[in-house]
């Protein structure tokens, strides 16, 4: 991607960023652990490191970090590196994903940290957004290391699975919020402690094989995985169907009650490699407006 960096005091401004919208980012579902400041900035924590983002006109403006970090941090887990003008106008040839683009149109989906977003997921089965977001926050202050603060607000990094592994499911349940999701937390954190599943392997494997390692952990079905594929692993061609993608589905494209398997078999013929983004446009549109809420 072609962009142009400046350096200004305590900030990074990257100028002219047209695929880059803070607000359409963090707020379309993928990410569960970012602060939205009074100014309209979003305060993001990623590998031990906070980070602040803002639009500033055509700019985007980065706070609280250094042109070494956003080399060696920043620019991966924003996805800098791909044209998503390219990906919106492929997309676009389809007049449903045009209007959810027209929308949603600075999602970038983010590479997260594989091990946080295996146990984030994990917390969003059949739960609601703020409340996976508090629980992650909980988790991350209870059994994460103090990173700092930032305005005023401190930051914990997201523990690591030894230490999760050592939890108590009562505590969890409790303490945390996690409900029924407790054992399969700690279960899942012994397994990839113990590395009887290595999650950095799964890079490299094609996404059906990552996603049948990914489904050995307890917690982890269909849909948990191919949200911990597309949002840690760069796995394109997942499309997670959750209530909300179904219901978008269903309403633009079937006009009927469909399986789940039915709608993401689908999509994968219809979007193929950049299915995941369609997803993510499609959810961030249906949420936000509810569509398909009241049929
Ligand atoms: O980004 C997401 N895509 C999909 N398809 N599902 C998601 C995303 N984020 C997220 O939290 N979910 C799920 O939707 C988890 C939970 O089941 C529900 C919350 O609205």
């Amino acid at each position: 991607m072609d962009y142009n960096i400046v350096e200004k005091e305590n900030s990074l401004i990257l100028k002219n960023m047209e695929d880059f919208e803070p607000k359409h980012i963090f707020e379309c579902g993928q990410a569960f652990r970012w602060h939205i400041e009074e100014d309209g900035s979003y305060t993001a924590i990623h590998r031990g490191k906070v980070v602040n983002v803002k639009r500033k006109g055509e700019d985007i403006v980065f706070l609280n970090t250094t042109r070494k970090d956003f080399e060696n941090i920043w620019f991966d887990y924003f996805d800098l590196g791909r044209n998503y003008s390219k990906i919106k106008k492929t997309l676009s040839k389809d007049p449903i994903l045009k209007e959810a683009i027209k929308f949603g149109k600075g999602i970038r989906i983010l590479n997260q940290e594989p091990f946080e977003t295996t146990i984030s997921f994990i917390i969003s089965a059949n739960n609601q957004i703020p409340r996976i977001k508090k629980s992650i926050d909980l988790i991350s202050k209870g059994f994460g290391e103090y990173i700092g603060k930032f305005r005023e607000q401190e930051y914990y990094s997201f523990p690591t699975a030894s230490v999760l592994a050592k939890a108590d499911e009562e505590d969890l349940k409790e303490k945390y919020k996690v409900g029924f999701r407790a054992k399969y937390i700690v279960e899942s954190s012994k397994i990839i402690n113990e590395g009887r599943v290595d999650l950095n392997k799964l890079y490299e494997l094609p996404s059906d094989e990552a996603q049948e390692i990914l489904m050995t952990l307890p917690g982890v079905g269909p849909k948990v995985s191919s949200c911990i594929l597309l949002f840690a692993f760069q796995k394109t061609d997942s499309f997670p169907v959750d209530v909300w993608v179904k219901r978008v589905m269903e309403y633009f494209y079937f006009k009927k009650d469909t399986k789940l398997k039915d709608i993401s078999d689908f999509a994968y013929e219809k979007f193929g490699p950049l299915a995941g983004y369609a997803q993510q446009y499609l959810f961030y549109y249906a949420r936000e407006l509810g569509i398909g809420k009241n049929k």
